[in-house]
């Protein structure tokens, strides 16, 4: 880490000899997962169900206050599963302002994901969008929790009940947070975490479905196990979605420090607001701190008539210095394929998509980020908006 004389992209060395990278994996005792990792070996119990995941599920199941967790082999499998028990079909509503797994898991099954717009200070799915784009093939709405943010949770559950659709909540961001002091998990028929490495909470791969619901959690059960329901007994259509005992391992260890990892992301989210408030034209998203929160993105939103530079200027600016920041998640799912040859005119409909994923840059923060580094980086902001005008003559030429 050196101080900054000039910057990188005008010529000066990178302010990090090692990259920053968003979504380094948090990691809990390392001691304590070597003993699992010997116990499992010694169990000789790899995956299918075993001792690990077992627990790992009455774990997840106790700290959320959820009736059934099942653990999944990741979170894009746990969609896949949970729309399948679900009965979705036809047509589904989602955002496209997400990760685009949340529509692959509907196309992979044949499910047409219709894209609704969002409400720009939330980035979450807008309910007057989702209501105007309801015809009868419209079997259900899949809400995302994007940076762990709740949807808008009740609106969304009274459009369902009202239109007789399906509900799923994509909570891949949003472990350990609350929607009104309870916890994410309960909501909808069911939702869906991710554990991926990249997530502040992790088991290398891995995810769940979490629901209240005694059939449809014995339905996820079973599809996951490719519809056994015994030795030599298939009753569904099924597939492998199994969590193995390594990974329940990992999530074991690191529930243990969750509270941790919480709080580092805590702190570094509100180092980044001390200093980006400082910043004209730069701001931070906002989380609702009377809720539970997980602070695990730190979501910038670059406005370019205050700052001169645009974000994907800023953005070559910050990896020149080693900085890796993302465009989570530009350029919303309806641009890229196979949604931008099916819906050709879908940014018309979706015009706060739209503008929300031209201005969205993501930072790195976690367990390996100290205050120091955000105060390079902000410092690096600061100094490349003082020099908007010859960094983007630099990247023109
Ligand atoms: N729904 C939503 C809303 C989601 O955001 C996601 C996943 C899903 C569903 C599906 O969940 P999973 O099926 O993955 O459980 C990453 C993650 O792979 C993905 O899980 C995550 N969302 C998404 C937001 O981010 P990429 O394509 O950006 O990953 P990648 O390889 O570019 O890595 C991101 C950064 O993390 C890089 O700077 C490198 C760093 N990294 C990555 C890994 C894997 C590390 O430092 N160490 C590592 O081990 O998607």
């Amino acid at each position: 880490m050196l101080p900054i004389k000039q910057l990188a992209i005008l010529g000066g060395s990178p302010a990090f000899r090692e990259p920053l990278h968003v979504g380094r994996p948090n990691i809990g005792d390392r001691q304590q997962f070597m003993d699992y990792a010997n116990q499992i070996f010694d169990n000789r119990w790899l995956t299918n169900h075993g001792p690990f995941v077992k627990q790992f599920e009455q774990e997840l199941s106790g700290l959320l206050g959820v009736k059934h967790c099942i653990t999944i082999c990741n979170a894009t499998v746990a969609l896949e599963i949970a729309i399948r028990a679900l009965g979705m079909q036809g047509e589904v509503i989602v955002p496209s302002f997400t990760f685009i797994a949340t529509a692959h898991s509907l196309q992979w099954q044949g499910i047409t994901p219709i894209f609704a717009d969002i409400d720009p200070r939330t980035h979450n799915l807008d309910p007057r969008s989702v209501e105007k784009l309801i015809t009868p093939r419209t079997t259900g709405i899949i809400g995302v929790h994007l940076w762990g943010r709740p949807c808008e949770i009740d609106a969304l559950q009274q459009i369902a009940n009202a239109r007789n659709l399906k509900l799923l909540f994509d909570s891949a961001h949003a472990f350990g947070c609350t929607y009104q002091g309870k916890m994410i998990g309960n909501f909808g028929d069911a939702e869906v975490l991710s554990f991926h490495a990249t997530k502040f909470f992790n088991t290398f791969e891995g995810g769940a479905i979490v629901t209240n619901d005694d059939d449809l959690a014995a339905r996820i059960r079973l599809m996951q196990n490719f519809g056994f329901a015994g030795y030599d007994d298939v009753v569904y259509v099924g597939t492998n979605g199994k969590m193995s005992e390594i990974s329940a391992a990992m999530g074991l260890v690191n529930l243990k420090s969750l509270d941790e990892f919480t709080d580092a992301n805590c702190r570094n989210y509100h180092k980044y607001q001390q200093e980006i408030n400082t910043i004209p034209g730069l701001s931070l998203i906002q989380y609702d701190e009377s809720e539970s929160c997980n602070f695990q993105y730190i979501v910038l939103e670059v406005d370019q008539q205050d700052t001169g530079l645009s974000r994907d200027h800023l953005l070559e600016t910050l990896q020149a210095e080693n900085v890796l920041a993302r465009r989570y998640f530009w350029p919303g799912c309806h641009r890229m394929e196979p949604y931008r040859s099916y819906f050709p005119n879908a940014s018309l409909s979706l015009p706060e998509t739209e503008k929300v994923a031209a201005r969205v840059l993501v930072l790195p923060t976690g367990t390996t980020l100290g205050e120091r580094e955000i105060e390079i980086v902000c410092n690096i902001l600061r100094i490349a908006l003082d020099n908007a005008d010859a960094i983007s003559q630099r990247i023109r030429d």
